[in-house]
């Protein structure tokens, strides 16, 4: 499985306070820590309501790849603060993300072409999120026909099926899991998909137990990549050991620590 740190957002006060202050020591320790803790990738954001969008993702980008040359997740709703974001990585590109909605693929597909982007895509558009799998598997492939018009080929693509919090969706988690399983019959070689796992525990207590619960579950059901907590140990060993179960990694009695 891809393991995409989440923790390099602004959404978390300290990593908000350090992208104000344009504080790289802080930012560059930071993403050391993500991948000394597991992460392959790096989930780039630099968090919601601010004016300086573009100036700022151009400065975390430059201030993450000084220190390493992992691929970076550039995540942003904002086409501006995305196209900024792009043009300074030399790193490996994930866009993160397009919707099925026609104006964000217009605008993102060629980015991504351009700069030989991989692209998350998620399974909603101008209507909101669907909160039926059957639903979601048809935006989904409209993003895969849309893309492949922009010569992006499905396995650029990540299908993201949107994981909702268990405190105010609690039906959601399970139709997400089938909507994963539907996207797997998309096209074959079955396409990608990644979610960002943390969603699911928003304002619930036990985040833990949760995020790693339902990790399992998206395991089973043959997730190929997560943005995750890559600090929070029991978690990673989630990782590890799905992927001994569906025998990515060879066995040995010690695989939690090979
Ligand atoms: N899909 C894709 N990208 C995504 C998401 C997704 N990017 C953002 C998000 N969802 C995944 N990343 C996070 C990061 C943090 C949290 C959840 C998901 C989180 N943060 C704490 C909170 O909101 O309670 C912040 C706590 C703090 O301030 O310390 O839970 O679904 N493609």
């Amino acid at each position: 499985m891809l393991v995409i740190s989440e923790r390099i957002n602004g959404l978390f006060t300290a990593v908000g306070k350090a992208i104000d202050a344009r504080d790289s020591k802080f930012i560059q320790e930071h993403a050391l820590k993500q991948i000394e803790c597991g992460a392959h990738a790096l989930d780039l954001n630099v968090g919601p309501g601010r004016d300086d969008g573009p100036a700022a993702m151009d400065w975390l980008v430059r201030t993450v790849q000084d220190v390493t040359d992992v691929p970076l997740c550039i995540d942003t709703p904002g086409i501006k603060t995305m196209t900024a974001g792009v043009k300074a990585c030399r790193n490996k590109i994930i866009i993160n993300s397009t919707t099925a909605e026609m104006k964000r693929m217009q605008a993102l597909f060629p980015l991504a072409r351009e700069h030989d982007a991989d692209v998350i895509c998620l399974t909603m558009d101008e209507r909101g999120i669907p909160n039926d799998a059957e639903s979601r598997a048809e935006m989904a492939m409209l993003m895969m026909t849309t893309a492949m018009e922009y010569d992006i080929m499905p396995d650029r693509l990540l299908l993201d099926p949107l994981v909702m919090p268990i405190k105010a969706a609690q039906d959601q988690a399970v139709k997400v899991i089938k909507a994963m399983l539907l996207f797997q019959t998309l096209n074959d070689p079955a396409p990608r998909t990644v979610v960002g796992l943390s969603n699911v525990s928003n304002g619930a207590k036990e985040r833990s137990l949760i995020n790693r619960t339902y990790l399992g579950m998206l395991i089973g059901a043959g997730l190929s990549a997560g943005i995750v907590d890559v600090q929070d140990a029991d978690l990673m060993e989630v990782i590890k050991t799905g992927e001994l179960l569906r025998a990515e990694k060879l066995y040995c009695d010690d695989f939690l620590r090979a």
